[in-house]
């Protein structure tokens, strides 16, 4: 790999759009320039109308092996106080916040190790298929930290507090069944499935009432610091405008109809 090799590939296909990292000589280990493209180009997913699902996932056989350890080790070089938490606020929080607002659907397409931070980026997807030899690993206490980019906040909501402390306490390596199981992923295919399932998932949601997708990840991420009341309340509040969406009119009329819907995420 050379350096005029983009670290981040950001390929699109009709409504999908995905993106790629790319230093599979590091498992896909999370640099400055890497966190500094992924972060813009998520952005642009954002602002990008003609874009209704998101995909990440990695080049080579790693998904994401985390925060790029050379990079860590090469700021102990220096005289310069090291801060963590002040690189976590610049580069990995804005993506993280980002990922978990944006209002289109986000799926972490892992085609092998997600460790660490890669972990958290998994995470902090939608929807995650996995390869069945993809793996996951909270390896932040193998370097003698605590978990981060957000796998405090998902992973005890994906899988449950105890189950959450035991991986983050042990590092220990999660594999694809297992991670099916205990509900930290939501498929497992063959290896040699995964770019066809997840195209097949990404199609299925691309062509969904995008805003109505958008409005269902805002009222779910709000229910974590609701009650019951305030969430009924929220949720009328959403529906107040999907109901005035051409989403909405297209998909009463096309079952009134008898025929398939034609969202177009308006
Ligand atoms: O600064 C901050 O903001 C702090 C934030 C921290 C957040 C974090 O993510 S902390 C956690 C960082 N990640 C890790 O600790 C994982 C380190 N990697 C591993 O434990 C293993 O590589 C894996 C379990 C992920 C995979 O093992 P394996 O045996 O399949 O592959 P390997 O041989 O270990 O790795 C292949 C190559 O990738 C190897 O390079 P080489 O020897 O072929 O030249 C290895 O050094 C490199 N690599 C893997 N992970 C990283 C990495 N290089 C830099 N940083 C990495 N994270």
């Amino acid at each position: 790999m050379t350096d005029t090799q983009p670290k981040l590939l950001i390929e699109n296909d009709g409504a999908v759009r995905t993106l790629r990292l790319n230093r599979p000589e590091s498992l896909n280990a999370l640099d400055n320039d890497l966190l500094k493209a992924l972060g813009r180009a998520v952005a642009d997913a954002e602002k990008d109308k003609t874009v209704r699902c998101v995909v990440v996932t990695g080049a080579g056989r790693g998904f994401c092996s985390g925060q790029d350890l050379a990079a860590v080790a090469a700021r102990y070089t220096t005289n310069e106080p090291i801060d963590l938490g002040l690189h976590l606020r610049e580069h990995y929080n804005p993506i993280i916040t980002r990922l978990r607002t944006i209002e289109k659907p986000v799926i972490a397409s892992v085609n092998g190790v997600a460790a660490g931070a890669g972990c958290s980026l998994a995470l902090a997807c939608d929807i995650r298929i996995s390869a069945e030899s993809a793996s996951f690993i909270e390896a932040f206490v193998n370097v003698g930290l605590a978990p981060d980019a957000g796998s405090t906040f998902m992973l005890p909501r994906l899988i449950g507090v105890s189950r959450a402390m035991e991986l983050a306490f042990t590092g220990r390596k999660v594999a694809a069944a297992e991670a099916l199981q205990i509900g930290l992923v939501n498929q497992v295919v063959p290896d040699d499935q995964l770019a066809a399932s997840t195209k097949k998932l990404a199609d299925k949601l691309a062509g969904l009432p995008t805003r109505a997708i958008g409005l269902t990840k805002r009222a779910i991420n709000a229910s974590w610091r609701s009650d019951i009341e305030t969430q009924l309340d929220y949720e009328a509040m959403l529906q107040t405008t999907a109901g005035q969406t051409h989403d909405h009119r297209e998909g009463v009329t096309a079952f009134l109809e008898k025929r398939p819907p034609k969202f177009t995420g308006e």
